[in-house]
C-alpha cells in the first residue's frame, strides 16, 4: 500500500529543482512505499516562491522555513538553501521529528555538522545528504566492483572536479548561485563544494581517510559582493589538491579548482588494484572503463563498459539496454532509496554522520593548507 509522504521544499535554486523533479518522477519509475505529495516550497522571494510553486506543482509557498517545520502536516523536509543555514534548519527539523534531506556540504564546518548529527540521532530521525553522485549508475556499479573484490587490494585513488565558471573577476561573490563564492554563506570554496562529492565517494568505495596533506589558492582576492555592492576580500578556496592516507593503506591523490579553463563538471576518478583498475568521467558518465590484467594477454585492454543493462545498478527501473540516463536521475535514484530504507526503519547512506566524516576531511585539508602540516583524522 503506497502512502501519502508530504514534502516541504526549503530553497527552490538549482537544488530545489533537482530535487522536486526526483520526487516527481521517483513513482513512475520505481515502486515505493510513499508516494511524495509536493506539499510546500519556502523560499526568500514571494514571487519567486509562489512562480515555483506553480511550475513545479506545489500546493502551497511560504516565505519562512519556520512554518514548514512547525507544520504538522509535513513528513520530510528538504533542504536546498546555501550551506550557513542548513545547520539552524535541520536542528529545528529533527526536533520536529522530521524526515530531513539535506543538500551537501552538511555544514559549515565539523562543530556545526557535529550539532546536526547529534540533533537527527537524538531525535531518531530518517535523515540523508544529497552526494548524489553515488548514485551515477557506473559509480554505483564501482562500488560493487570493488566489494566483490575483483581489483583485490587498493594502492591508489585519484579523483579531480574541475571547473573554470570563476576565472572572470567580474564574477561577484555573494547572492543567487554566486554565495558559492562568499566564505560566509559557503563555508569554503572547492574543499567544501567539489571536493566534498569527491571526498564522500571515495570513502564509500575505499574506506576511510586517516590523513591529509593539502594545498589551496585563492586567485581572485578581491570580488564584488551582490548584497553589499561593495567590493570585498574573497574568503573561500578556489582551488585545493590534496594527498591522503586512506586506513587500508592506500594512497589518495585530489584535486579540485574552478580556474580549468575548458572545465565545466568533470569529475573524474581512477582507482588502481592489484588485479583490475576503474575509472570514470562524469562527461561520460554512463560508461565505467574498467583493465583486469588477469585478461588472456592477447585481449587484455581497458573496456569500456556501457551502464545500461537490466543487471547493472538502478538500469532495470529504466529505458531498455543500450539506452543511457544520466544526472537528473541521480535525484531520483536518491530519493528511491531514502524512501525505501525509511519504510523498512533502516538508513540510506550518506547519512549525517557519513557527511560528518566528510566534513572532518575538508576541515582536515584546509588545516593542512594554512598551517603546512598533514593532519591526521580521528572519527
Ligand atoms: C557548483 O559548483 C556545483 O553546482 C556544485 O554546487 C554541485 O554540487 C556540483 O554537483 C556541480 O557544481
Amino acid at each position: 500500500m503506497t502512502k501519502p509522504l508530504n514534502v516541504g521544499l526549503i530553497g527552490y535554486g538549482f537544488m530545489g529543482r533537482t530535487h522536486s523533479n526526483a520526487y516527481r518522477k521517483a513513482p513512475h519509475f520505481f515502486d515505493l512505499p510513499y508516494e511524495p505529495v509536493l506539499k510546500t516550497v519556502c523560499g526568500l522571494e514571494e514571487d519567486q516562491a509562489k512562480a515555483f510553486a506553480q511550475k513545479w506543482g506545489y500546493e502551497s509557498y511560504t516565505t519562512n522555513w519556520k512554518e514548514v517545520v512547525e507544520d504538522d502536516k509535513i513528513d520530510i523536509v528538504d533542504i536546498c538553501v546555501p550551506n550557513n543555514v542548513h545547520a539552524e534548519i535541520a536542528i529545528a527539523c529533527a526536533k520536529a521529528g522530521k524526515a530531513i534531506c539535506c543538500e551537501k556540504p552538511l555544514a559549515l564546518n565539523v562543530a556545526q555538522a557535529q550539532e546536526m548529527v547529534d540533533a537527527v540521532e537524538a531525535a531518531g530521525v530518517p535523515n540523508l545528504v544529497s552526494f548524489n553522485y553515488r548514485r551515477v549508475p557506473a559509480v554505483t556499479l564501482a562500488k560493487q566492483l570493488i566489494d566483490e573484490g575483483r581489483l583485490g587490494r587498493i594502492f591508489h585513488y585519484r579523483a579531480n572536479f574541475l571547473q573554470d565558471w570563476t576565472i572572470s573577476t567580474d564574477v561577484p561573490q555573494g547572492g543567487d548561485a554566486t554565495w558559492r563564492l562568499d566564505v560566509k554563506a559557503a563555508g569554503s570554496g572547492v574543499t567544501g563544494d567539489l571536493l566534498a562529492h569527491c571526498i564522500d565517494t571515495a570513502m564509500w568505495h575505499n574506506g576511510q581517510i586517516d590523513a591529509v596533506c593539502g594545498m589551496t589558492e585563492t586567485f581572485v582576492k578581491e570580488r564584488m559582493h551582490a548584497e553589499t555592492g561593495k567590493v570585498e576580500s574573497v574568503g573561500i578556496d578556489d582551488a585545493c589538491t590534496f594527498f591522503c592516507r586512506f586506513g587500508n593503506g592506500s594512497l589518495g591523490n585530489f584535486e579540485s579548482t574552478r580556474y580549468a579553463r575548458g572545465h565545466k563538471a568533470l569529475y573524474t576518478f581512477e582507482i588502481n588494484g592489484e588485479h583490475a583498475s576503474i575509472a570514470w568521467d562524469l562527461h561520460d558518465l554512463h560508461r565505467l572503463s574498467y583493465f583486469d590484467h588477469r585478461d588472456d594477454s592477447i585481449v587484455r585492454g581497458w573496456r569500456s563498459v556501457h551502464v545500461t543493462d537490466g543487471d547493472m545498478p538502478y538500469m532495470d527501473k529504466w529505458w531498455v539496454p543500450g539506452l543511457q540516463i544520466g544526472y537528473e536521475h541521480t535525484f531520483v535514484h536518491q530519493v528511491a532509496d531514502f524512501l525505501e530504507a525509511m519504510d523498512k526503519g533502516e538508513t540510506a547512506g550518506p547519512t549525517f554522520r557519513d557527511a560528518l566524516a566528510t566534513q572532518k576531511v575538508c576541515e582536515a585539508v584546509l588545516t593542512s593548507a594554512k598551517t603546512s602540516q598533514w593532519q591526521n583524522i580521528t572519527y
